[in-house]
């Protein structure tokens, strides 16, 4: 056994050095030499577990992915802000209502940023949040299931992309508006965006026991673009730092390119004063229009609420609460140590990387020495605020992730590469090159107080040679890089799904536990459940028909339907009655405008099916369930109206 596991590491070892040597773009890279020992170090035998788990975000698939470290192997697509017919997400009666928001059914978004929960400054493994930025929704994924229980849409905001960082203690998890917009939304000329157009930052809160979301407050801010955000940590708990640009405020940017402000700003925002004003009853109530969609696991089922309304605070009515960091140059990444002293601006136009000092910034608050306020918020000096820079490290930085140990890591997008540098001295220590392009990076727990400082994760926007051709699109793709020693090691290149922007990560051992391998039967509370066979029934409503059916181990009830009209619409309500882990069944129905079924051991889902012609149709089981899974079917006869 050990001596076929040694050859098969051979095996791989042997491909990654000749892709490597295939390689024109990399002269000074030593991916064309790897060590023997390379293969190993991301070998997970077969039945092992991976060490870690790696969320990755889906970007325009609208999906989250979760793959094992160090392995690469892919192991569920969560459907977020998409139609999914493989779990009939978005296409159940069930969780629709999860896609509802204030523009009708939008069954797509764009996903960016997933970020796991945290207690006391480290990751916890229960939820995952993850922002839409297209039509602007934030939603949690309940780690015990893998599934999408929760989505807030977000008021006032366009774009999200600044979205979605959790606190410390998740206190809030936080959303930032790309555009800025008309505030409230109002038919106007785009040309008198200046002083119109408004930004927002939205601080949801985190119910501690279930992890129910609602909406705090939400900032007001000038009319800037937000980019990307983290919260304090450590020290600086209780603040949240927000990469701007076009601070400009103009309408095109277009006019932005030619006359580019040499410095953008980072927002700080000192979210506790502004909770402790909103407490007191300070802010302002407004009209918003946003739904809020919660997935019940008790029932199964999803529901969607219209909100009306959403308190709105302006930064001038709280003094002390918001700052501006002047940080050149159109500054992408804001990223905080897991001190808390350091924040990153990475500015993508900037030939050095900038770091602030959070104490060097409390300590000029106090002085109250400020630049300037142009925008009635007070401007810090650059000098007075400004922990040291990395001289040249790169082109084009985008993220930066940090390992516990002192050091930092940057993706440089136009370079192509991750580069470790050290806090406090600034220094460059190593560079690995990535194919190609890289965007965000990640190592578990690299944006808390703990992170597991063993592997990075680069996610690449352009993938070329790096795999076999499947025609014109090719696959995205993220690399591994081991950190554990002085210089990073390429170990892995994975395909991933849609665009991967970020990820989250932390240990295996942290979810696993947590980890449901069925739902109760007896704590099924879906309405239209079915619990035993001798229930199951078909009841007319006028030309509503309700099938109540049950499915097990390898038959469905009832499996012979009569009496069903052209025209009716027939809910096929269908309870999984196993209780063993890893049994689910399907269901499918020809002709039905809507996906599969695929039920969990112990759920009830419901199907709509509206048959338009007469006959006699069959339905089957779509998951191969047993030896006898191709007899699991049954028909239904339908007449004329
Ligand atoms: S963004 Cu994609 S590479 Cu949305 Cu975090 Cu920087
Ligand atoms: Cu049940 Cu196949």
């Amino acid at each position: 056994m050990k001596h076929i596991i040694k050859s098969v590491a051979a095996f791989i070892t042997g491909l990654v050095v000749l892709t490597g040597c295939n390689n024109s773009n990399q002269s000074n890279s030593k991916s064309g030499a790897l060590a023997s020992n390379v293969a190993e170090k991301v070998y997970v035998a077969p039945g092992e577990h991976d060490e870690f788990y790696a969320f990755i975000s889906g970007g325009f698939s609208g999906q989250l992915s979760v793959y094992g470290l160090p392995s690469g192997r892919l192991f569920k697509v969560i459907p977020v802000f998409s139609q999914d017919a493989e779990k009939a997400w978005g296409y159940n009666e069930e969780t629709k209502p999860m896609l509802e928001t204030s523009h009708g059914f939008v069954p797509w978004d764009d996903a960016h940023h997933p970020d796991i929960s945290q207690t006391a400054g480290e990751i916890d493994g229960r939820w995952v949040f993850i922002n839409g930025n297209n039509t602007p929704r934030i939603a949690k994924v309940d780690l015990s299931t893998f599934e999408t229980t929760e989505i807030i849409e977000i008021p006032n905001s366009a774009g999200n992309h600044s979205s979605s960082f959790v606190t410390e203690n998740t206190e809030y998890v936080v959303a930032g508006t790309r555009f800025s917009v008309p505030i409230p939304q109002r038919d106007m000329p785009i040309k008198d965006y200046k002083g119109n157009f408004k930004g927002s930052l939205t601080f949801i809160s985190v119910e501690p026991e279930h992890g129910h979301m609602d909406i705090k407050f939400q900032l007001i801010m000038p009319g800037f673009d937000y980019d990307l955000s983290h919260p304090g940590r450590g020290k600086s708990h209780g603040w949240f730092f927000f990469t701007t640009y076009n601070t400009e405020e103009a309408s095109t940017l277009l006019e932005v390119n030619a006359s580019q402000n040499d410095k953008d700003f980072i927002a700080a925002v000192n979210w506790k004063k502004i909770e402790e004003y909103v407490n007191n009853g300070g802010g302002t109530m407004m009209p918003a229009n946003y739904a809020h969609n919660v997935y019940d696991e008790s029932t199964h089922m999803a529901t969607s609420t219209l909100k009306k309304e959403v308190l709105t605070v302006n930064p001038l009515e709280v003094p002390g609460a918001v700052f501006l960091l002047p940080t050149p140059k159109s500054p992408h990444g804001c990223d905080v140590d897991p001190t808390g002293e350091y924040i990153v601006g990475n500015g993508k136009l900037s030939a050095n990387l900038t770091v602030h000092s959070f104490t060097k910034m409390l300590d000029a608050i106090e002085k109250e020495k400020f630049a300037g306020d142009a925008y009635g918020i007070p401007i810090l000096n650059f000098e007075d605020v400004l922990a040291g820079s990395v001289e040249q490290p790169g082109l084009g930085p985008l993220h930066t992730e940090f390992d516990g140990k002192g050091n930092a890591y940057t993706t440089f997008f136009i370079s192509s590469e991750v580069v470790k540098w050290k806090l406090g001295t600034w220094e460059v220590l190593d560079r690995q090159p990535c194919y190609y392009s890289v965007g965000h990076l990640m190592i578990p727990g690299g944006n808390s107080q703990k992170p597991w400082g063993k592997y990075v994760v680069a996610m690449n926007k352009i993938t070329k040679d790096r795999y076999l051709p499947t025609g014109p699109e090719v696959t995205q793709s993220a690399q591994l890089y081991d950190i554990s020693g002085e210089k990073m090691e390429l170990l892995l290149d994975f395909p991933t799904i849609g665009e991967p922007h970020y990820a989250a990560g932390c240990p295996a051992d942290l979810i696993k536990p947590r980890s449901k391998k069925l739902f109760p039967l007896e704590e099924n509370n879906h309405p239209y459940a079915t619990k035993s066979e001798a229930d199951t029934k078909v009841v007319r409503d006028g030309n509503i028909v309700h099938v109540y059916m049950t499915m097990i181990r390898s038959h469905f009830s009832p499996d012979n339907i009569e009496g069903v009209k052209v025209g009716d619409k027939v809910y096929f309500h269908v309870t999984n009655l196993e209780q063993d882990y890893d049994v689910p069944h399907g269901v499918s129905m020809i002709g039905a405008n809507t996906s599969e079924l695929l039920i969990m051991p112990g759920q009830t889902e419901t199907f709509l099916w509206e048959p338009k012609q007469e006959g006699v149709w069959p339905f089957y089981c779509t998951d191969f369930c047993s030896a006898l899974h191709q007899e699991m079917q049954g028909y239904v006869r339908v007449s004329a109206a």
